[in-house]
């Protein structure tokens, strides 16, 4: 079927009758998963990632994000739908691409936007007209306007005439058994008109809502209120953690109490602090941002200092509840149970885990760690391997500190063979009392003897 009319509509057209030509550059937990749903719609999709082994992974038929089958992958593959490649000058064929590349921060908690410009250059050298473009990483409020546009423009392409430009927050939680990249409804925010109108049009055909706003810093802000919300709440809640302490309150009963409140409330758990690739990192790409306008967002400075100061609270926790055995730090033998930054996943990124294993050794303390999905990981350029959690182990430790309440673990066990459990998660609660001793996160009244 030929298209005529404007290129926008050309491309519409490409779009609806699925002879458009996708790209996903990036093919992690984000980009991997879009770029299958683009398949599933039937869309041929070219992915193009730097790593070799990924791509080699991906098309022997193998998968390396959690949520995604390897039959899901190699069928796509075999039917030629799919194509996982690191050459970019296949791209030229694409009718749009998705970028789903990293947003780190550097080590001053500045945005580090490498990945995002090697993307824009690579796709800045194969853009033609007719060609959407949508930036999906979180980023500051800007970025698509001031960093991806420029680069496209530079090569003669009118934004919202001859090349559509728009950004597109990623929604992704690995691991999340309800919500996938096809249900979670996505904002769209385009350079202009004909921007949103595309972009939408491409992301309607394979996700169930999608939701159009004004400008691209509107989707940019979206996303970093989203995680910001999450950010400032937790840090709200473990700042009432430390009040209760103070008080003599099972924080945990405060809690629950709370979120019987039918309306107004959303309930947040304290922890020993908060890890992943996105809560800790998000919000900082927005204060950097007001930073350059001069204006300080005292919220996510706040919370940020508060949950970043959870770790030291768990470690000090542990030293007062050593001393309570006349033991010190140094020379004692404990337990970190789980590393994870979150239950039940593998990640260990951020994990305030390992803060506490650091701050711990830094006191003298010997400290291994247990996590059922997490077998060994790489920290200051030395591996660290999960130990087995023998009864031995545990009666072994002087302290077993739970860091990530993995619901595979027999708490149980760990309360009948531990002499001294620090709880920062409230897994103890409501069990039967052990031969431990259990200190939870937050509360004032020393629970002395038997669990809470
Ligand atoms: N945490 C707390 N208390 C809480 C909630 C979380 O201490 O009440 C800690 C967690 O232990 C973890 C960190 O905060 O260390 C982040 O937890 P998270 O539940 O926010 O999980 P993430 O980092 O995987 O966040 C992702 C986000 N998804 C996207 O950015 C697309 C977030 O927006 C989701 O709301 C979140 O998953 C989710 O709800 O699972």
């Amino acid at each position: 079927m030929t298209n005529t009319g404007s290129t926008k509509d050309v491309l519409l057209g490409r779009i609806a009758d699925r002879s458009a030509v996708l790209g996903v550059i990036g093919l992690g937990y984000v980009g991997l998963p879009l770029a299958l749903e683009f398949v599933h719609a039937g869309f041929r999709v070219i992915g193009y990632d730097v790593s070799q082994r990924v791509v080699d992974l991906l098309m022997s038929g193998q998968s390396h994000i959690q949520d995604i089958p390897g039959e899901t992958v190699r069928q796509a593959v075999a039917t030629g739908m799919f194509v996982a490649t690191t050459r970019e000058d296949q791209l030229v064929e694409c009718d749009a691409i998705s970028i789903a590349v990293p947003t780190p921060l550097s080590k001053t908690r500045d945005p580090d936007m490498a990945y995002v410009l090697s993307a824009a250059d690579t796709i800045a050298r194969q853009a033609h007209p007719g060609l959407c473009v949508v930036l999906e990483s979180t980023t500051y409020p800007g970025t698509t306007r001031e960093l991806l546009q420029p680069r496209l423009e530079a090569k003669g392409l009118t934004v919202g005439t001859d090349i559509f430009v728009a950004f597109s927050p990623e929604r992704v939680d690995p691991g999340n058994p309800v919500y996938n990249t096809k249900n979670t409804p996505k904002v769209v925010g385009g350079i202009t008109p004909a921007c949103v109108e595309v972009a939408s049009a491409l992301y309607t055909s394979c996700i169930d809502t999608v939701v159009p706003v004004s400008s691209p810093e509107a989707a940019e802000l979206v996303k970093l209120l989203e995680n910001t919300f999450r950010a400032v709440n937790i840090g709200l809640v473990n700042e009432i953690a430390i009040v209760c302490d103070k008080l003599g309150v099972d924080v945990w009963e405060v809690i629950n109490a709370a979120a019987t409140k039918p309306f107004g409330f959303m309930k947040f758990t304290p922890g020993p602090g908060i890890g992943g690739h996105c809560i800790p990192l998000d919000p900082h790409y927005l204060a950097w941002k007001m930073r350059t306008l001069n204006y300080k967002t005292r919220f996510i400075d706040l919370a940020s200092e508060i949950n970043s100061h959870m770790p030291e609270w768990v470690v000090q926790k542990v030293a007062d509840a050593l001393n309570d055995e006349r033991k010190a730090v140094r020379g004692s033998r404990i337990v970190v149970l789980g590393v994870a930054y979150k239950r039940d996943i593998d990640d260990v990124r951020e994990s305030p885990a390992l803060d506490v294993i650091r701050l711990l050794e830094e006191r003298g303390a010997e400290v291994v760690y247990h996590d059922p999905f997490v077998r060994e990981f790489r920290e200051d350029g030395h591996m660290r391997a999960s130990v087995t959690l023998t009864d031995e182990r545990l009666t072994w430790a002087d302290a077993v500190v739970v860091v990530t309440d993995h619901q595979v673990i027999d708490y149980q066990r760990v309360l009948d063979h531990a002499a001294l459990v620090v709880d920062t998660r409230n897994v103890m609660a409501g069990r039967a009392a052990g031969r431990a001793r259990v200190v939870p996160l937050a509360s004032g009244a020393r629970a002395l003897g038997t669990a809470p």
